[in-house]
């Protein structure tokens, strides 16, 4: 099957190519991979998640990759392209390299969703290349309505590299990772649809997060690692967003954190920083890392933002693809092997 993820260059991959290759996959090699249709969009399309297990060991350990929910194992967010090629790029190592990668293949039950926003990443190909959050329709209000309320955090510090403009022509749309039912809306995330981090009406208010959690919270006692693919800035995020106090279990968290970047460095010398998001960028809540740990009680919950650190930014060029797939695959192969051995 001709999947080349570099084949489409800087138009990275079309989400039509990536749904192919998923059923490819699921049909020429039944006996290890199941795609399973977990739900619908809000434009009505498939969210597919690859389950991958080779029946070797008796009720292994699972571990969840999305990209694009965000962002990246297509993630959440929509313009973040390389995370759902990250995410392809680990599906076709731990499927089509079996013979390489078996003892992580053969140990652990992986869930893969390389596409977590189909709409999102399709409307950053087609309209906005700049595109974060899904594309549902929002209750119709003025956007003058929302000026009084508004969140300027981002418009401060840190978070200004990000694109967090105003846009009040598309006020479509929800930030997939602030819409979790968990410390909802309590800081780092706007109240106005217009904005690139509008949380919502509601907790899970949106079909994909709901899709998404009701399938995590039924394989939670499996799941032993969650990670979410993010661009961009080079960071490995653990929990909590929404508070700067510590999980009780941080120090196992940074240790874990700490081995998994110390191999994705060793590749090519890509420089990671590791630490809470309130310490290295700003603080959030109802994120999907977050609900993973405090209410799926998963316990190694990580947000990796992917390369770079902006000189391209979410535009990065296609030649980094295949190199960023790699040093991240080198990455969750260590978390595996700890989440196999513990
Ligand atoms: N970054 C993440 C965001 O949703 C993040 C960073 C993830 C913060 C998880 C806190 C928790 O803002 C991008 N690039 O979207
Ligand atoms: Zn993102």
């Amino acid at each position: 099957f001709p999947l080349s993820l570099t084949r489409y260059g800087l138009f990275s991959l079309l989400l039509s190519n990536i749904q192919e290759y998923l059923d490819y996959l699921g049909s020429s090699m039944p006996d290890l991979v199941k795609i399973i249709t977990i739900g619908k969009s809000s434009e009505n399309r498939p969210l597919k998640v690859a389950h991958i297990s080779s029946g070797k060991k008796k009720d292994p350990p699972a571990i969840w990759i999305d990209g694009g929910k965000f962002h990246y194992f297509l993630g959440v967010h929509g313009r973040e392209w390389i995370a759902p090629s990250t995410a392809l790029f680990i599906l076709k190592q731990l499927t089509e390299n079996y013979n390489t990668n078996k003892g992580v293949v053969d140990g652990i039950d992986w869930y893969i969703m390389p596409v977590a926003n189909p709409d999102g990443y399709e409307y950053s190909h087609s309209t906005d290349r700049l595109w974060r959050k899904s594309r549902s329709k929002n209750p119709s209000k003025r956007y003058d309505d929302y000026r009084s309320d508004d969140y300027n955090y981002y418009d401060e510090g840190r978070g200004a590299r990000f694109f967090w403009g105003d846009d009040p022509e598309n006020c479509q749309g929800v930030d997939l990772n602030r819409n979790w039912d968990f410390h909802w809306k309590e800081v780092g995330a706007s109240n106005n649809p217009c904005k690139p981090t509008f949380a919502g009406d509601r907790p899970f208010s949106e079909p994909e997060t709901r899709a998404m959690s009701d399938f995590i919270m039924d394989h939670s006692e499996q799941m032993k690692a969650y990670l979410t693919l993010h661009s961009y800035s080079q960071m490995l995020l653990l929990p909590w967003g929404y508070t700067k106090q510590n999980p009780k279990d941080y120090d196992d968290l940074m240790y874990l954190g700490r081995k998994a970047i110390e191999s994705l460095t060793r590749m090519y010398g890509t420089p990671y920083k590791i630490g809470t998001s309130p310490s290295l960028l700003y603080p959030t809540s109802g994120s999907s890392d977050d609900w993973a740990k405090g209410r799926a009680g998963i316990k190694y919950s990580y947000t990796l933002e992917l390369r770079d650190k902006g000189t391209f930014g979410f535009l990065l060029p296609a030649t980094q693809i295949v190199p960023t797939g790699r040093e991240t695959f080198a990455a969750v192969k260590t978390i595996a092997k700890h989440v196999m051995n513990s």
